[in-house]
């Protein structure tokens, strides 16, 4: 069994273009607060499994999964941006020094087999790699899998908080034209789920006493409960990447890009990613800066008036959706009377990145047989922006 899965893989390395997947860039700072708390069975869903999502900061979302027949608990990014699994090594030392507080030990006994392949992962933010390695994964209420990732003995700039990462990008090998099972299509495969499908609730915070607003990923399915319309959905227009096409963008009414381009949907990136030279419009109708520059901070007076923004997908139907994204779900408040707006320039394919900002208003439903994404509009409220009586507290 683990033979065949790194032949696999072995393919794999052969064609997937290793590229640049986005990670989120941790935009606030704060302590971490990291409220464990069991896995919740029995969920309100139709045959989905659900896995409860730990907030950081409305930056990233972090789910608990086990490695190893030890069952190794883990705190790792579901990210829709990058295809591999992995998790730290327990000897990696820039691991430890980039705030990731515990490693993996591969060991024989806990079914753990290291290969002499070495990869190296490049995210938006930083990079990994290590060693392709065979694991037993378990997502909490599913039974443990055979799957592999890179056992990580070297990371760079990652942000901090997190324990691995779960790629969920389609697995395509080009050369025998077939898809090759990930995590998800495997939990299908073994009829632990009942669709190859994988969706994600994203709330702003963490009401532990009434779950409310617990954000939660679902294997499986979507959670009814968490959405107020009909799901949309957008075919995939790349065979290895969550990417829909975009026909519009607008800011407060006005076009600001028209045409057809790729916009990838990535719920492991914390904000919205434009080309520069769209994204110089945006910036400059919006506020009047130029020269975006990948990962530039952009923060802006709260007491500002800003727009709407929309963003123009065609669905399955051939018919236009629009989704409008209030200023309140994409400016956020900072310190001293400056808010931070969740756009930025971003160099290179694709031209558009869809993040958190985004999926925090409208709930991605990933399926990996439709080759669709499906949105549907939350339940969530976004947070008012801070008056500026109240900004001195801060
Ligand atoms: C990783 O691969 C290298 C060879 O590429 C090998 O020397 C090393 O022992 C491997 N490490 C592990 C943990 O298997
Ligand atoms: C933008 O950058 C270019 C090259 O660095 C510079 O010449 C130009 O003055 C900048 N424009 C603005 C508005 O800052
Ligand atoms: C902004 O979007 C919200 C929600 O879609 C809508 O209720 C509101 O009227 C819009 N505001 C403007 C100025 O278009
Ligand atoms: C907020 O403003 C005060 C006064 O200008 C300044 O001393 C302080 O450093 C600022 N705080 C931050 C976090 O920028
Ligand atoms: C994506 O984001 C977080 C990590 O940023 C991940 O834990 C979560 O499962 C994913 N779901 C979505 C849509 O964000």
């Amino acid at each position: 069994m683990f033979s065949n899965n790194f032949k696999t893989l072995i393919v794999l390395l052969v064609f997937c273009v290793v590229g640049q997947s986005i990670l989120n860039i941790p935009l606030k700072k704060g302590k971490i607060t990291k409220q464990l708390q069991p896995f919740i069975k029995g969920s309100i869903l139709k045959s989905g499994i659900t896995d409860k999502l730990i907030n950081l900061e409305d930056d990233i979302y972090l789910a608990q999964i086990q490695v190893g027949l030890s069952q190794d608990t883990f705190e790792v990014v579901f990210d829709t941006g990058s295809n591999f699994f992995w998790v730290p090594s327990n000897n990696c030392e820039t691991c430890i020094q980039s705030g990731m507080s515990k490693g993996y030990y591969c060991t024989q006994e806990d079914a753990c087999v290291s290969s002499d392949f070495i990869l190296q992962q490049y995210y938006a933010t930083g990079d990994i790699s290590g060693n392709i390695t065979n694991f037993v994964v378990r997502i909490p209420g599913t039974k443990p899998v055979n799957y592999f990732g890179i056992l990580v003995d070297f990371v760079y700039q990652l942000p901090s908080g997190l324990q691995g990462i779960i790629g969920l990008t389609p697995f395509y090998d080009f050369q025998t034209d077939t898809k090759k099972p990930n995590l998800i299509t495997l939990l299908y495969q073994e009829k632990q789920i009942e669709k190859p499908i994988v969706s994600f609730y994203q709330a702003f915070d963490v009401d532990e006493q009434s779950g409310k607003y617990q954000s939660a990923i679902t294997f499986g399915g979507y959670d009814e409960t968490k959405i107020v319309e009909k799901l949309n959905y957008f075919k995939v227009i790349k065979k290895n990447s969550w990417s829909i096409q975009i026909e519009g963008f607008e800011v407060g009414g006005v076009n600001i890009f028209k045409g057809k381009e790729e916009a990838l949907i990535d719920n492991g990136t914390t904000s919205f990613y434009i080309r520069p030279d769209i994204g110089e419009k945006f910036f400059d109708y919006i506020m009047g800066v130029r020269n975006i520059t990948l990962g530039d901070n952009y923060d802006v007076d709260c007491d500002a008036d800003f727009p709407n923004v929309s963003f123009t997908f065609r669905n399955t139907e051939d018919k236009l959706v629009t989704y409008e994204v209030e200023p309140d779900f994409y400016i956020t408040r900072g310190t001293n009377n400056t808010c931070y707006i969740y756009f930025e320039g971003f160099i290179g394919a694709p031209t558009f990145v869809i993040g958190n900002t985004f999926l925090r208003k409208y709930l991605p439903v990933f399926d990996y047989e439709k080759n669709t994404v499906g949105f549907a509009r939350t339940i969530n409220q976004a947070p008012q922006l801070p008056q500026k009586e109240q900004i001195q507290q801060y």
